[in-house]
């Protein structure tokens, strides 16, 4: 038997855009001319979403202004002194990292990274987790590789860049540690809040020879993450994955959410099931599911009554480190139904920002499997764009506050264009 659940009632995005994160938005252009490498860090569970447009407009302003960085083929030994003489282009690489890797399943890794070459081909797309030296590793040789590359510059900046608590911070450390002979003690403060870095860091030295350093910064989010389903949306997405300070969200609406992408990605037997007694049936009311789960965690209060509340935040602690993964996980075979007939899946997910209706082709692991996903992934990122572009066309993008502070700036500007004709016509006569 399959379960249809409605897309619950999503609150409105909260507007968290506390002022260390104006300030950095403030500072970046300057900062951005003394970078070379930009390295911006998302959430792997999230690499649409986690994209933060603001930040993309001065990265391309950034490059731009220094024209498309092409590689600077091995140089011969006049060229190369000539070169250092300073004579040589400004580098100007950008980096997109696809961090905290762990949490989604590999399978889907390949596809993507394939998927963005089709659709940007000029970005250069690294997955990486604090737990895998193997990918710092590979990072950090590719910024060596970089500094190598360009023998002109004494020395090579890197900016890290991107939305709070997809791991900035933890990745400099790992980086550093790599880079860095003998012991390096941690030099920047991790937390699993997002929002902890509040300032540009020090310089941080990443190689001896060649030099390169970085510069850590604080996490920022969109000052408004847009209006209707898609901004509620793209709000409650970001929170589960620790993305938006949490106490600006009511955490039953989280599970809500939760419950309705699990149903819709498994309806025979969705992923949360693992964590209820065996023989449970799907759920669509996330209040009635809390129960059970309280129940089954032996969560309660005083009276016996099941605390709920502990429950959801236990729930998205659950989806957070295991539940995401178990959720994406590629079936071997299609599930059966209680009935005994092979019930069909319906749609397939990776991360919360892909998802696609599964044909037969695709349930099996070989042959065409990857270019299939690749294809499907493809699709997702034009409809992500095709959104943003709509939001940004209709200005749904913009929230009431900036709605009227521009219309209040267009009437300022209106007001002084007449007072100037006034003035120079009164002039005239
Ligand atoms: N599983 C996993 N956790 C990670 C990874 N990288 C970072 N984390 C954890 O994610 C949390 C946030 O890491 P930070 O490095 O503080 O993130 P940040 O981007 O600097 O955050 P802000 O300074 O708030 O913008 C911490 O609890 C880290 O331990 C990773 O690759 N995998
Ligand atoms: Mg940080």
């Amino acid at each position: 038997m399959m379960y249809a659940m409605s897309f619950p009632a999503l609150p409105s995005p909260p507007s968290w855009f506390p002022g260390h994160m104006n300030r950095f938005t403030k500072q970046l252009p300057a900062l951005l001319s003394r970078t070379d490498v930009v390295l911006e860090l998302r959430d792997s569970r999230l690499p649409l979403t986690s994209i933060n447009n603001n930040l993309e407009g001065a990265i391309n302003k950034w490059r731009a202004e220094r024209g498309h960085h092409t590689h600077v083929t091995p140089l011969s030994s006049t060229t190369s002194r000539i070169l250092s003489l300073g004579y040589g282009g400004p580098i100007c690489e950008r980096i997109v990292v696809l961090n905290k890797r762990d949490f989604v399943p590999e399978w889907g890794v390949e596809p993507f990274k394939k998927a963005m070459k089709a659709k940007f081909p000029d970005q250069t797309v690294h997955f990486a987790s604090c737990n895998k030296p193997r990918d710092i590793r590979s990072l950090s040789e590719m910024l060596v590789n970089i500094a190598k590359r360009n023998p002109h510059a004494t020395e090579m900046n890197v900016l890290v860049v991107g939305m709070p608590n997809v791991g900035k911070s933890t990745l400099l450390n790992s980086l550093r540690h790599m880079g860095i002979p003998g012991r390096t003690p941690k030099a920047l403060q991790t937390s699993a809040q997002p929002g902890h870095t509040r300032a540009i860091s020090t310089r941080l030295k990443l190689s001896e020879d060649p030099l390169v350093y970085s510069y850590d910064s604080p996490g920022v989010m969109l000052p408004f993450l847009g209006r209707g389903n898609r901004g509620a949306e793209r709000g409650v997405k970001l929170a589960l994955i620790a993305g938006i300070k949490e106490s600006l969200y009511d955490i039953e609406a989280l599970v809500a959410y939760l419950l309705y992408r699990l149903n819709v990605l498994n309806p025979v037997s969705p992923a949360y099931l693992t964590v209820l007694p065996p023989g449970s049936r799907p759920f669509t009311d996330a209040g009635d599911f809390l129960e059970q789960l309280a129940i089954r965690l032996n969560m309660l209060l005083r009276g016996g009554e099941k605390d709920t509340m502990r429950a959801a935040k236990w729930f998205v602690e659950w989806w957070r480190n295991e539940g995401g993964l178990v959720s994406a996980s590629v079936p071997e075979n299609l599930p059966t139904g209680s009935d005994g007939a092979r019930a069909p899946l319906l749609r397939r997910g990776w991360g919360f920002d892909f998802e696609w209706t599964v044909d037969a082709s695709m349930d099996s692991t070989g042959g065409d499997f990857e270019s299939a996903v690749q294809l499907k992934m493809e699709e997702c990122i034009d409809e992500s764009m095709r959104a943003a572009s709509e939001d940004e066309r209709s200005g749904v993008g913009i929230s009431t506050t900036q709605e009227r502070k521009r219309s209040w700036q267009e009437k300022q500007s209106m007001r002084a264009a007449k007072s100037k004709a006034k003035f120079a016509a009164r002039k005239t006569a």
